[in-house]
């Protein structure tokens, strides 16, 4: 069993590696929800559906969101009536929304219908929101001190308004969702995916209980750092660790994770920091981690797997 905290691409993009080197039914994704958002009445999970769409093949891989030969019919028409239509909802993406929106209406909590979605969509894994309960990401702009909820600073503006500070609205009193500590505490190996430290693993890590169930298993707990060279391969995870203070490297995102993770896998472009990772006391495995290709993923993901199982399993 493999238990992997997941956000959106990045994380999507590495699940679907991990299923070429473990059997599909053995790996349960914890999501992130503190992205969701309720648009038109429809309650939105972006981080899940990115998820399961991606490991169902049913994903397009350009944007990284959404499904692959989408239309926008809907989109367009409400254009036309003066409605919102800054956050792109595509024609079959919005058969999921009415889907959950409809399932949380009878009564359902946001777990049962993900697992209903993830069955009927074919994603092949388990797949765990972080909790059934909400919980908001907001950030403080520089500019103002105003705070936006997450899909405003990241569609809206796009990401590029600086920060001065994050916060999880409802996570301290947010459950974990059924499942999510057992799959913590049972899985062989713990795989934190390179998705924004801060704004998609931060909100799973501040649910409470999962930190310390995290923790508890710190030594096979393996962190792949979503910052290559400086950069974030996509988004805004660079620009964030700056904006809170942090350094925007691989040393930013140890820093980070120390805590609850032993081992973080570094690309190669960031050799160099490699010891310092480990004055920090976690061990530090270097390779290729910009996943181009399935094949890349697969070769990641087993990477990953000998990094973070105990030394007997480790080469
Ligand atoms: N991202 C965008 O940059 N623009 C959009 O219009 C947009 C719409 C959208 C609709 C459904 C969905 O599940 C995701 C969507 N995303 C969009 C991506 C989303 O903002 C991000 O995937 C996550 O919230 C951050 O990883």
């Amino acid at each position: 069993m493999i238990c992997a905290l997941a956000g959106g691409v990045g994380a999507a993009r590495l699940l679907r590696g991990l299923v070429r080197v473990v059997p599909p039914q053995d790996l349960t994704a914890v999501v992130n929800t503190g992205d969701d958002t309720v648009l038109h009445g429809l309650h939105i999970s972006p981080d899940i559906d990115t998820v399961c769409y991606t490991l169902a093949g049913w994903g397009d891989d350009t944007r990284g969101w959404g499904l692959a030969g989408e239309t926008w019919t809907v989109m367009t028409a409400l254009e036309a009536l003066g409605g919102q239509a800054w956050f792109r909802l595509g024609d079959r993406d919005l058969a999921t929304h009415l889907y959950r929106t409809q399932r949380i209406s009878e009564g359902a909590p946001l777990s049962e219908v993900t697992t209903e979605l993830s069955r009927q969509l074919g994603t092949g894994i388990e797949v765990l929101p972080m909790s059934d309960d909400p919980v908001h990401t907001r950030l403080e702009l520089a500019a103002d001190g105003r705070e936006v909820a997450f899909q405003e600073y990241f569609v809206r503006l796009r990401h590029d308004e600086p920060v001065n500070a994050v916060h999880f609205e409802g996570a301290d009193t947010a459950a974990p969702a059924p499942g999510v500590t057992a799959a913590i505490e049972s899985a062989e190996v713990v795989v934190i995916c390179p998705s924004n430290p801060v704004v998609s693993i931060g909100p799973i890590l501040a649910v409470p209980e999962v930190s310390p169930a995290v923790a508890a298993r710190r030594d096979t707990v393996v962190a792949i750092s979503p910052i290559v060279a400086g950069k974030a391969l996509k988004g805004p995870a660079d620009r964030l660790l700056l904006e809170l203070g942090e350094e925007p490297s691989v040393l930013g995102v140890a820093r980070r994770y120390v805590e609850v993770c032993g081992t973080l896998v570094i690309d190669e472009a960031d050799a160099g920091y490699a010891d310092t990772v480990r004055s920090l006391g976690m061990r530090c495995v270097v390779a290729p981690t910009v996943m181009r290709t399935a094949t890349d993923a697969a070769v990641l993901g087993k990477v990953v797997l000998d990094a973070g199982r105990p030394p007997a399993g480790r080469r």
